[in-house]
């Protein structure tokens, strides 16, 4: 008999709901389960007046006034959320850079030749690259360009004075305000040194002070650490250009090898790509009874796979345990970010392996095989081999592969639209920028991040940019967000038929793009810079990033890499909504600023939201102000489209119990799998 089970509130992802309910079944405990065990949440954390910085505390003021109101050092409510928020910038900024740091690292190793298999695929953008960084590169072989410009990037990281090198693509307007500020980014690694040392306990008292010192890291991340990455990535593995494919749980194959890569570097999954297209191994994988090897992806990995090889997507940050889950997965390899160390946990519920493979990122209870770039055919070799195994150890009685999965188009960049927008004839950003003058599109806002447990998962996202695109704005996504739009079926050229507002609609079909355009993972947020720094440059909406009808969002906000990504984009001259709120609740002083003040001083600033239409209203009349400012024409449909509310609808379920499965529980082999942890 089916049982009617409420998951709304845990995701709006009809396959989430299908195998949230399966893990139920097998007992198995996920995110959500280990969310709602923690409630009641820490409301002094949540406010962030809580401080451990020092080894007297830890200590937390009282937001009513009545308890203690400075910590045992002195340190106020505002010091202590400034404090907190700044070392969450550092963190985040560190986890862009060092991505970006070891994909230099990879064109190094690509420069000398050797097996590593590695090589420029696209000489043209590293040629434009070596021409910004100063390399010569007349009668030089591309190999010898490669090498001194892998030089020059690894050592930006330790500038010690003067601006990062690309953060002077950045239009004057915004370079003069930095400047004046004091937060023009040097080296990346002074940047997050100088910001842990001022957030250090007794040094910067200041909560405004900190708060400039963290938008100079978060600048060294967005226009230095992350746009290194993005740039280099397009050297080693091609600049991306529009692509077709699908996302969701139903990309699982049930007769094929199915290997998830999930985190956040390309350098090993577009390594594995290759390896599972090698003749032997396909032959290996037919040997054991699979019709083939399908590589997916989770998270920004997939994201990356997805827009140079329109590899499939699995899902986003909170897919991966689901993912496990369903019993088809054979293997799935890490490397680092966003990675759940309740992975392996999860994998013992079926016969998956779960491999880790970066020197930053160990898993207890999975196997390490460390990726070296050297030799990084072999470990992909290896690792393809490995999954090939655990296939042979599947059982299909198990498997429950959710039906859905969306077409999609990906692969948008800052160097391609302009194609796109314009085709071969009219090449450039002039259409998009006569249809915002025109009243036609409205503005365009960028819609990136996380999912978090606070909120049913994808539904912010969804709520969020359904709302924007029927009044005609333009929808940039990437990270997490993207795929939520991809699994709902935005980034297909028909959503444009579907939700845009008549003005949208028409641009969209006049050149065929989706009104959603994913421009990739969350480091590739820099493409979404570069295509604010073209705008300005090419002219006529606005003569500074912060005078452009556009805007920013992250709905569902988790990691201190979207706090990261938030503050550069302020700083960057942006507005930026944040949902949740983050923790600044505890101090009048830092939300004054960040919402406010800010604006007099880099042109753009927070909304800090737990409401989804307020977000979108903040938006709507943010874009509204710059067009008036800027004496554009009033927009020529008012009022938008209706909003599909079904998304929220289809959230209940029915559900039978597979037969075979009741009571099973794979509670006993998690439990098992938790006691042998940390090593094996
Ligand atoms: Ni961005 Fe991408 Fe996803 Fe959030 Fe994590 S994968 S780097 S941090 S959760 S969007």
């Amino acid at each position: 008999m089916g049982n009617k089970v409420d998951v709304k509130n845990r995701s709006v992802d009809p396959a989430a709901q299908q195998v949230l309910l399966y893990a139920r079944d097998l007992g198995a405990v996920t995110a959500w389960d280990r969310h709602d065990a923690m409630q009641p949440l820490c409301g002094f954390g949540e406010l962030g007046v809580c401080c451990h910085l020092c080894y007297m505390g830890p200590c937390r003021i009282d937001p009513f006034g009545e308890g203690a109101q400075v910590g045992i050092c002195g340190a106020s409510a505002d010091l202590i959320v400034a404090r907190n928020l700044a070392r969450a910038v550092a963190s985040g900024a560190a986890a862009h850079s060092d991505h970006g740091r070891e994909v230099v690292g990879v064109l190094r190793e690509a420069s000398a030749g050797g097996s590593s298999g590695y090589r420029v695929v696209n000489p043209t953008r590293l040629l434009a690259l070596a021409a910004e960084w100063g390399i010569p590169a007349s009668g030089r072989s591309v190999n010898d360009i490669a090498g001194d410009l892998a030089r020059a990037m690894t050592a930006e990281f330790g500038r010690q004075e003067g601006s990062l090198t690309p953060a002077l693509r950045a239009p004057e307007g915004q370079r003069r305000r930095w400047d004046a500020l004091g937060i023009t980014p040097r080296g990346i690694d002074r940047e997050i040194v100088d910001l842990l040392h001022r957030a250090h306990h007794g040094v910067e008292s200041d909560p405004i002070a900190l708060l400039r010192a963290a938008m100079r890291t978060a600048l060294a991340d967005g226009w230095g650490g992350s746009m290194i990455a993005t740039d280099v990535q397009d050297v080693l593995f091609g600049g991306p250009t529009a692509i077709r494919s699908r996302a969701n749980l139903g990309v699982l194959q049930e007769r094929q090898v199915n290997l998830l890569v999930h985190g956040h570097e390309p350098a090993l999954s577009e390594m594995l790509v290759r390896a599972s297209r090698d003749a032997d191994l396909l032959a290996l994988a037919r040997e054991a009874g699979a019709e083939g090897i399908n590589i997916a992806g989770i998270c920004c990995t997939a994201n990356e796979v997805l827009m140079r090889q329109g590899m499939p997507v699995a899902g986003n940050y909170l897919h991966q345990e689901l993912a496990l889950l369903t019993g088809a997965v054979d293997l799935m390899v890490v490397d680092v970010q966003c990675v759940m160390p309740s992975l392996p946990t999860i994998a013992s519920c079926h016969h998956t392996s779960v491999v880790s493979t970066s020197a930053h990122a160990h898993v207890p209870g999975a196997e390490h095989i460390e990726f070296e770039p050297h030799r990084a055919k072999d470990v992909a070799r290896q690792i393809v081999r490995r999954a090939v195994e655990a296939f042979t150890r599947r059982d299909p009685s198990r498997v429950r592969i959710p039906r859905e999965s969306a077409d999609l188009v990906a692969g948008f960049t800052n160097e391609n639209l302009p194609q796109y927008l314009g085709g071969r004839f009219r090449s450039g950003y002039r259409p998009l920028i006569d249809a915002v003058a025109a009243g036609r599109v409205r503005g365009v806002v960028a819609v990136v991040g996380c999912n978090t447990l606070k909120v049913a998962q994808d539904r912010h996202h969804l709520a969020l940019v359904r709302r924007l695109i029927a009044e005609d704005v333009l929808v940039v996504q990437t990270g997490c967000s993207a795929i939520a739009s991809a699994k709902a079926g935005l980034l297909r050229p028909e959503a444009a038929l579907e939700h845009a507002g008549p003005g949208l609609r028409e641009v969209c079909e006049a050149v065929g793009i989706p009104p959603v355009l994913h421009v990739g993972s969350c480091v590739d947020n820099s493409r979404i810079l570069s295509v604010c720094v073209a705008l300005v440059a090419e002219g006529g909406i606005g003569a500074d990033i912060s005078e452009l009808p556009i805007a920013a969002a992250a709905p569902e906000a988790m990691s201190e890499k979207a706090i990261a990504i938030g503050l550069y984009a302020v700083a960057s001259g942006v507005f930026t909504a944040f949902l949740p709120v983050p923790r600044v609740g505890g101090s009048r002083v830092v939300r004054e600023y960040l919402e406010g003040t800010v604006e007099r001083e880099t042109g753009g600033r927070f909304l800090f939201t737990e409401d989804v239409e307020e977000a979108v209203q903040g938006i709507l009349a943010h874009l509204d102000r710059k067009r008036t400012a800027l004496k554009l024409a009033p927009m020529l449909h008012e009022g938008g489209v209706p909003v599909d509310a079904g998304a929220a609808s289809r959230s209940l379920v029915d559900y039978e119990t597979p037969r075979g499965l009741e009571g099973l529980g794979c509670g006993k082999a998690q439990a098992r799998s938790q006691a042998r942890a940390p090593r094996d």
